[in-house]
């Protein structure tokens, strides 16, 4: 599959964990906890987690400052050999944290130019960070996308945070479906890779999925990523919503395929932690904690 790649494409792709089936088994990614602000609300987070863009509910990321994240990401790089991608996915939203997020990746391509920069977004503010992305040199840009019609995205997010007011229902949703729409455009204009994330919801938006696949493929995303609401008890997800449940494998998978007649599909995700360091699937941000950081020099 990667060997159908053009060039350009699979040199960004080859030692990339995520978009890469291939690489995820030689290639480990992590994450810096840098942005604890978001400026949207979806059904399914609780801001005690975190992100559910890219993470499994569980416990708090310890929020970082971009200088701790660079010590973080240079100690990492120094005993993780494997590990090629940094990426900034949460807790809250990375473009709703601007300044945290640019400076960590303004430190990280001065002073670890090797190691490639991703970040995962829901998309509100993302038209206006485009620019900003491009000068630091990243290549891979995720937004997570769970439906094209307000109607469907007004049962997903209640509010939006926009021009200094809360904004709610489907007026909130159709602004936030534009600006992830232009986002898209825009980062493929620049030839930056995108990923799409999903949230499967069933009797939500599990049908909608289908035409959410066509538009982001016609528009020139590279790979799709449904992933499953994860509905444990303990976390109350979907907040507002009682009982909603998360999908069943089968469900899962066959919604997956009927997207890939059209579409790249992600089939390796471990929905991380905001916090993940290692391999797909493990998590060593225990062996990094900062106090061990410190005792390591
Ligand atoms: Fe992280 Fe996301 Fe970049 Fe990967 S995760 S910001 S693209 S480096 Fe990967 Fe983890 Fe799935 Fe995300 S397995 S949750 S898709
Ligand atoms: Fe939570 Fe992420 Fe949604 Fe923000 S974008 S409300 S942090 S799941």
């Amino acid at each position: 599959q990667m060997s159908q790649l053009p060039d350009a494409i699979r040199d960004k792709v080859k030692n990339h964990p995520c978009y890469s089936e291939e690489a995820h088994h030689y290639f480990a990614r992590m994450h810096v906890a840098v942005a604890p602000a978001c400026n949207i609300q979806c059904h399914y987070c609780n801001r005690k987690y975190d992100c559910s863009n890219e993470s499994r509910p569980g416990v708090v990321s310890e929020v970082l400052t971009p200088e701790e994240a660079v010590m973080k990401t240079k100690a990492v790089a120094a005993n993780i050999p494997q590990m090629t991608v940094l990426g900034i996915a949460g807790p809250g939203d990375p473009l709703a944290n601007p300044e945290r997020t640019f400076e960590t990746f303004r430190m990280l391509s001065e002073q670890a130019p090797d190691i490639k920069l991703c970040v995962s977004t829901n998309g509100l503010s993302l038209p206006d960070s485009v620019e900003e992305l491009a000068k630091h040199n990243i290549d891979h840009v995720t937004i997570t996308i769970n439906c094209v019609d307000p109607a469907v995205g007004a049962k997903i997010y209640p509010w939006i945070y926009w021009n200094n007011k809360r904004i709610y229902g489907e007026k909130a949703a159709k602004i936030l479906i534009a600006q992830q729409q232009k986002g898209l455009e825009m980062l493929v204009e620049r030839g930056i890779l995108v990923k799409v994330n999903s949230v499967m919801i069933p009797g939500v938006n599990d049908e909608h999925l289908k035409e959410v696949s066509r538009t982001v493929k016609s528009k020139g995303a590279f790979l799709h990523n449904v992933m499953p609401l994860i509905s444990e008890s303990e976390h109350g997800t979907f907040f507002g919503i009682m009982g909603q449940r998360g999908p069943e494998p089968e469900e899962l998978q066959d919604l997956q395929d009927a997207c890939s007649g059209d579409m790249n599909m992600m089939r390796h995700c471990r929905q991380c932690r905001a916090d993940a360091v290692g391999l797909l699937g493990e998590d060593r941000g225990e062996e990094f904690t900062l106090d061990k950081i410190a005792a390591m020099d």
